[in-house]
């Protein structure tokens, strides 16, 4: 495994940053996940915006271009050579003082790391995953606003500690309004009367690149598709509902706080979803 840091590569082993970087210091700094198939990078163009809007946000300047940036990721893909695998694209504050201003960090640290990926079960894809809502709520928009990806997780982390206490797959987080958000780690969709819905951006949604991908493949099959409030009475009462993320991919949800959804098992539209997400997959992406 060959990882990137700051233009110079390194091993596994050797792969190190300061104990002064304020990324690990403070959580200061953005991230990325980005997936390859088949040699090719899935939709890097929209990773890269969102990862420079995500450092716009926090004011910092990544240094290099996107387009330059895109050269590197491509370059770290080319020497690791994996077919199908894992782009983990982090940009920290960088090295400085123990203050938490970053006046003290001259230079961000850019850290490129191809791997390959740990998935859900087979199993899980065909029998859904047990989902429960937790009392960690998503990070509030005057806050911390959850629409970008930043290195501060712990609201996440939280949030899917408490569902795995209980042995459940995965957490459902509610905004501090009690309006459904996000997973953990992944966006939700539901599915009632040939309308898709998910809830928007500003309740507390990443805009995440899968959830776009699927919002594009939902007229394809002639499904409505909106972007609105959704509170836990549709989701307990959708026909299906679905979980969508780099990782995850496209992942049925079969139970909710102890509620079936629809029949229990994949539903006859999210398979339709995943067969076409996997075509798009296949199809799509930056060779290297
Ligand atoms: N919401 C949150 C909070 C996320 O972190 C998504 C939604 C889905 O977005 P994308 O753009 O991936 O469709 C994410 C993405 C991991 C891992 O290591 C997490 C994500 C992506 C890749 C890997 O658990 N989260």
């Amino acid at each position: 495994m060959q990882i990137y840091i700051n233009g110079e590569y390194f091993s596994k082993e050797d792969a190190r940053i300061s104990v002064f970087d304020h990324g690990l210091l403070y959580g200061d700094g953005v991230f990325e996940g980005i997936r390859i198939y088949h040699k090719r990078v899935f939709r890097l163009e929209r990773h890269l915006q969102r990862l420079y809007r995500s450092a716009r946000y926090i004011n910092l300047d990544i240094g290099i271009t996107p387009e330059e940036l895109s050269a590197a990721v491509l370059e770290v893909c080319r020497r690791n050579a994996l077919s199908d695998g894992y782009i983990r694209l982090i940009v920290t504050r960088g090295t400085g003082t123990l203050g938490l201003s970053p006046k003290s960090c001259p230079k961000p640290t850019l850290i490129i790391i191809v791997d390959k990926l740990a998935i859900y079960s087979p199993e899980k894809y065909e029998n859904g995953l047990k989902v429960l809502t937790v009392s960690t709520r998503r990070n509030i928009v005057d806050a911390l606003d959850p629409q970008l990806k930043t290195l501060n997780y712990l609201n996440n982390i939280l949030a899917s500690i408490e569902a795995g206490r209980s042995d459940f797959d995965e957490a459902l987080m509610l905004n501090s309004q009690g309006f459904v958000a996000e997973a953990a780690a992944d966006n939700i969709f539901v599915i009632r009367d040939q309308r898709l819905s998910t809830p928007a951006t500003y309740l507390g949604a990443l805009p995440g690149i899968t959830r776009e991908a699927i919002l594009e493949i939902a007229p394809q099959i002639g499904l409505e598709t909106c972007e609105t409030h959704l509170t836990l009475a549709d989701i307990y009462n959708a026909d299906e509902c679905f979980l969508t993320g780099t990782a995850a991919e496209v992942i049925p949800v079969s139970k909710l706080d102890g509620r079936l959804i629809g029949t229990g098992k994949a539903g006859p539209v999210t398979k339709q979803i995943i067969e076409k997400f996997h075509q798009m997959t296949q199809a799509e992406g930056t060779p290297f």
